[in-house]
């Protein structure tokens, strides 16, 4: 069986020594700076990923992974990925549907979360997407605002501007706006309120959809580490102490990944108890577990989590 690094020597290099320079990367695009650079970056070295270098220029590679990563304006990173100059990119799903390339959505990455949404003006009237009906909507998302319309069978006038969209109300250039919001005080600020959800959006993994074997080798293994981060992330490890008369009823909240470890304490009459417990469900059970009787409950982040 050749090894994973033989795999993936380009056949164009072949006749070389197999020198490190001769073996296969994956080249991954995420964005140069601005809202999801640091996350991005983040998620790489969570996934064990060490960049060269630092991280202040256009291209730089791994020490300890086959990966080369550029960056680049988020808006550029789907046709990179189409053309195959990035086999894989991190960018917002806004993005990805706007510009309609030729790629595939491989994974949620669970940051850069925002809603792109129809904003009016806050004293307007709006019932539903037919009260757009031949108003005029500013935005820096013509093809989702035209497939918003289209699917809402409501004609309106979109004009496609660069920036500081939620202005544009404000000095008469349109009736209403579709743009990204998170908080929502960008919004309030201009005045305008948000009325509709256009799409709701997270960074995502995208992959030129004609990877290479060696290529998708690499994914798979790099999908495999951004798998456990997103899991790790979104569990944590728990500990208490718990009478053992109340042991039944205690473990029974607990899922556990199997189900949880119990071990005796040097206190007799009483056990400690160690589970994960999911992000989403947290706060609700660790209230049960304290009216169940558990003490001295210890909530530890997870580093990473492989199933
Ligand atoms: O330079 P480059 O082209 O790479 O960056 P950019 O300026 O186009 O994008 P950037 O860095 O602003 O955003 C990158 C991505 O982050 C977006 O494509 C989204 O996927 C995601 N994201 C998440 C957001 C927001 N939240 C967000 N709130 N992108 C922009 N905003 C803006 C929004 O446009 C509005 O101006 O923030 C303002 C609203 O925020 P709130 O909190 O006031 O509602
Ligand atoms: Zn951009």
């Amino acid at each position: 069986m050749p090894t994973v690094a033989q795999r993936c020597l380009r056949p164009a290099n072949l006749p070389g020594s197999g020198s490190p320079d001769d073996i296969m990367k994956l080249k991954i695009a995420v964005q140069k700076s601005g809202r999801l650079y640091e996350d991005s970056v983040k998620l790489l070295k969570d996934t064990g990923i060490d960049l060269k270098n630092g991280v202040n220029k256009l291209k730089t590679e791994s020490d300890n992974f086959p990966m080369e990563i550029y960056f680049l304006r988020d808006d550029d990173i789907p046709q990179y990925v189409e053309d195959a100059v990035a086999d894989v990119g991190i960018v917002g799903e806004n993005v990805v549907y706007e510009k309609n390339k030729k790629v595939e959505v491989v994974e949620q990455l669970g940051f850069g979360k925002c809603r792109l949404s129809v904003a009016v003006g806050r004293n307007e009237k709006y019932n539903h997407a037919g009260d757009l009906s031949n108003r005029r909507i500013a935005t820096t998302y013509p093809f989702l605002v035209q497939q918003f319309l289209d699917k809402h069978q409501v004609k309106a006038e979109i004009h496609e501007i660069s920036g500081s969209v939620e202005i544009a109300p404000g000095i008469g250039l349109a009736d209403a706006i579709v743009d990204l919001v998170s908080s929502g005080s960008t919004l309030f600020m201009n005045g305008l309120k948000e009325v509709d959800t256009v799409l709701q959006s997270q960074a995502v993994l995208i992959k030129n959809k004609n990877l290479g074997d060696a290529q998708q080798q690499l994914l798979e293994k790099f999908l495999f580490r951004v798998r456990a981060v997103k899991k790790a992330r979104n569990n944590k490890y728990i500990l208490l102490n718990a009478p053992n008369d109340q042991l039944e009823q205690i473990i029974r909240l607990l899922p556990g990944m199997k189900s949880p470890t119990v071990l005796p304490l040097a206190e007799p009459g009483w056990s400690s108890v160690h589970s994960v417990l999911s992000e989403n469900d947290f706060w609700d059970i660790i209230e049960k577990l304290k009216a169940a009787g558990a003490q001295g409950i210890l909530v530890v982040p997870i580093e990473k989590m492989v199933v």
